[in-house]
């Protein structure tokens, strides 16, 4: 080999600050093609990142060829969701060179956190749903799991939120704009996915009836391969993003003037497909163009999955024993369909034997109880779309209702909503009830979300299988929200425990014991406070407003969604702001009310709250008489990379949800493990993390998810009593509907009053006010003695070590998949 080559290759692969240093320099001039004078920062930042894209390359390669060579069951994790953020931190973190690149950096005249914000945060999610599925991957890789990621590469990821007036405005998130230096496209891996058409009846080879799928349109699925390292950097993993293409025949074919043109137009139509993230967070739009998006990633992904499983087997038997794939909601649920048809159509498998074969290999997690939010097509879009797949679900549902219980018992109710169609009004396939019934696992995501859909959307299910399910409690990656987001936290922790808790945290409970030192309490504030600085400084720089450092940083971080109750909150904050001008010479504990989150863009109600927030933090803001003891700031565009700088900083965690509505939330586990204090109802995850603090470490306040179903079913609330009863919840109400907020136009807020009085207050805002107040009352008083409150912030920070995603995985891998760890072979290693 030449010599020059060889050094190359050793030298891709160094590790030490030489090494780095070395090989920048050379991606700068030879791949970014820019001298380090005309170099920007995102030249840098493409270089480190291709730099360091080397140093997992081989250690990828080994891991697929292992998991190959071996066989090894796979996990398939199907999410049209992937919220991952920036990767440039989390491989460093992870390979565990972080202070090596820095220092070849620093060599360079560079500094590392300033070229890894030239990074764009890829949000390829909306919220929960997507940041989960990115915890996932990280803690498949981590665990040594076989796992892969399948989902959509959308050029445009979730909207870029602005305000402008006080209002959202939405822009695109361009971010692959200046190109992605993590993804490998694989032009070569690449499948047909078709739409439309029909279906034909023909007599096959042995005289059976069977069918094809003919007429239809035809688009290319091509692979995006990005890396997924896992910590220790011995485990890289692969997400497999799928970009649609037009077919070749375009590119081929021979074109007369106006044929050309229309053929461009329909190669840039076809392409569409992959172009934009639907922004609706747990709701469907019913939309043909999403419905398409689920259709062809699934399918493209099921085929990758039967091409793999082909290479070491001769017919599909033992299918379920070498691969699970896991349907992330209902959006992945037609792959059911699709599977189906692959197996009997095109594999010639027969029916009965790829049913057995399609049940053992998929399960399904449910993520919301919403009515809005289960997916339920329109038979006739579906017909048209997907015809075959529209026949196939008419079949397995005549089967399935033939030999149901509810039959045997003659209760044709229940039978009704046991069946994959709604036949009420316009038809619709019911996906909630096809990936049940398509999966033999079934899960929730939190123990009361999981209870209440064995109580409700699945009770009939729940009573013909018994068994499918089960409860899946939602984690966090502790890489990617302590140690990468939390430096200082993170080594204070380090200092006294080891670093064994970032791989297993539940070795983090050996900090509760630290609780009562006095002298770690002061070293866990003076993290605490490290992190509230840096937020500040963000928080001026994205608003111009200036906060307290030391006072109470209370957090509202999500989704904007009426059941969340961002209006309960900014409603106490008005009444607060009451009380603190009624009474200027009490010596008020200061607060900083944060709050940030985007809203759908078609959901009004989100966005006028969104502009309330606006309005109100102006009026605050700008009041001498309340002295600066509070202060609300709206941050705009919240997303991964923002999370990463708000958790650290926040003392008190708002999860305030109508009890029942939220099924898990996670922005609940990352601001408790970073030591925030929860003011919460009981629901979602909060009843575990309520457990595992414990209740004296917690702010528990408001209705349970059973008085909630007792409230609404008796239609004994009326609003109207409760705020008459509440003068500082009327007071607060008056000024918004007096314009008080909003001079320049005073009816503005008019629906929201509405819902809140007319509309019946359906989330419990009202009810819930009284005793909101006074919890955050007792917060406040806590918050005085800093020595009680940094006591139960460490309980709440070594108490979290259960909400590891990694647990959450294992769990998964054990009682669903049955898919186990495998080292890879790392021979490129050894010859060296
Ligand atoms: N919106 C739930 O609402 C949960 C996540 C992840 C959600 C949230 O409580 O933590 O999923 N549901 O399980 C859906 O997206 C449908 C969410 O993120």
């Amino acid at each position: 080999m030449d010599a020059r080559y060889k050094s190359r290759e050793i030298e891709r692969r160094s590790l030490d600050v030489d090494g780095l240093k070395r090989s920048f320099l050379e991606w700068l001039v030879y791949s970014v093609g820019k001298d380090a004078r005309a170099a920007t920062r995102r030249d840098w930042f493409h270089t480190v990142a291709l730099a360091v894209r080397d140093r997992l390359v081989d250690r990828w390669m080994d891991t697929t060829r292992t998991y190959y060579q071996q066989d090894a069951k796979r996990v398939y994790y199907l999410s049209l969701e992937f919220l991952i953020g920036r990767l440039l931190t989390n491989s460093l973190a992870n390979l565990g060179i972080t202070d090596q690149c820095r220092q070849a950096l620093d060599r360079i005249g560079l500094n590392l956190d300033d070229v890894v914000e030239a990074e764009p945060d890829a949000a390829l999610g909306n919220g929960g749903l997507g940041r989960l599925a990115a915890c996932f991957l990280d803690s498949m890789a981590s665990e040594a799991l076989p796992g892969y990621g399948y989902g959509i590469r959308y050029e445009f990821g979730l909207f870029e939120q602005r305000f402008e007036h006080g209002w959202q405005v939405e822009y695109p998130e361009q971010w692959l704009q200046f190109g992605n230096p993590w993804e490998f496209p694989r032009p070569e891996v690449l499948y047909p996915v078709q739409f439309y058409g029909r279906v034909e009846e023909f007599r096959d080879s042995v005289g059976e009836r069977a069918y094809r799928w003919v007429d239809a349109e035809r688009v290319l699925a091509m692979a995006y391969d990005t890396p997924v390292v896992g910590y220790g950097g011995d485990t890289i993993n692969t997400l497999r993003l799928w970009s649609a293409r037009a077919t070749r025949d375009f590119n081929f074919g021979h074109f007369n003037d106006g044929a050309y043109m229309k053929a461009v137009e329909q190669k840039v139509l076809t392409e569409n497909l992959s172009r934009v993230l639907y922004p609706n967070d747990a709701t469907e739009g019913g939309k043909e163009l999403r419905l398409k998006q689920e259709y062809f990633f699934t399918s493209a992904s099921l085929q990758d999955i039967l091409r793999r499983y082909l290479q070491h087997h001769s017919n599909f038997d033992s299918l379920p024993d070498k691969a699970a794939i896991q349907l992330n909601d209902t959006h992945p649920a037609i792959g059911i369909a699709e599977l189906m048809r692959l197996l009997v159509d095109q594999h010639g498998v027969t029916w009965d034997k790829a049913w057995d074969i399609t049940r053992a290999t998929f399960s399904y997690t449910n993520h919301t109880l919403l009515p809005e939010a289960l997916e339920a097509w329109p038979v006739r879009m579906m017909e048209r779309v997907l015809p075959r797949h529209m026949q196939i679900i008419y079949e397995i549902n005549a089967k399935f209702l033939n030999r149901s219980k509810a039959r045997a018992a003659g209760d044709n109710a229940r039978l009704s909503r046991l069946s994959l169609i709604d036949e009420r009004g316009d038809r619709r396939v019911r996906m909630g009830n096809l990936a049940f019934l398509g999966s033999h696992k079934v899960n929730g995501v939190s123990a009361l979300h999981t209870e209440l859909m064995k109580q409700t959307v699945f009770a009939d299910f729940h009573a013909e299988f018994p068994e499918r399910i089960n409860n899946k409690t939602n984690g966090i990656t502790p890489r990617r929200w302590l140690h990468q987001a939390n430096p200082p936290l993170a080594a204070l922790i380090t200092s006294r425990i080891g670093n064994g808790w970032i791989k297993d945290l539940s070795q983090i409970k050996a900090l509760a014991e630290k609780a009562d030192d006095l002298v770690f309490r002061e070293e866990f504030r003076r993290a605490k406070r490290k992190n509230k600085k840096r937020l500040a400084a963000y928080i001026a720089r994205q608003t111009g407003v200036d906060v307290q450092v030391d006072s109470l940083f209370d957090v509202q971080v999500k989704r904007m969604h009426e059941y969340k109750r961002q209006l309960l909150n900014i409603l106490q904050a008005i009444a607060l702001y009451n009380e603190m001008r009624d009474n200027p010479t009490v010596s008020w504990v200061p607060v900083t009310k944060i709050f940030a989150g985007k809203a759908a863009p078609s959901y009004h109600m989100a966005k006028l709250i969104i502009k309330l927030i606006n309005d109100v933090a102006k009026v605050v803001n700008h009041d001498p008489s309340v002295h600066d003891n509070l202060k609300i700031v709206l941050l705009p565009n919240y997303n991964v990379t923002a999370a990463e700088i708000i958790m650290p900083a926040a003392d008190l965690s708002e999860q305030i949800s109508t009890a029942g509505m939220e099924a898990s939330g996670t922005g609940n586990m990352k601001l408790a493990l970073n030591g925030a204090l929860t003011i919460g109802t009981l629901d979602g995850a909060n009843v575990e993390i309520r457990e595992h603090v414990g209740e004296d470490n917690i702010f528990i306040f408001g209705l349970t998810a059973e008085e909630v179903n007792d409230l609404r079913a008796s239609g004994g609330f009326n609003p109207r009593d409760v705020i008459a009863s509440n003068p500082s919840l009327k007071r607060a109400l008056d000024m918004i509907s007096t314009g008080v907020f909003s001079p320049d136009d005073p009816h503005r807020y008019h629906p929201i009053l509405q819902a809140l009085t007319d509309g019946g207050d359906h989330f419990l805002v009202t009810a819930d006010f009284s005793d909101y107040c006074q919890a955050q009352q007792a917060a406040m008083d806590l918050y005085r003695d800093q020595e009680e409150w940094t006591r139960k912030a460490i309980l709440n920070t070594a108490n979290m070590g259960w909400f590891s995603s990694d647990r959450t995985i294992m769990e998964y891998a054990t009682e669903i998949w049955d898919v186990h760890p495998v080292k890879p072979e790392h021979p490129a290693e050894t010859e060296t």
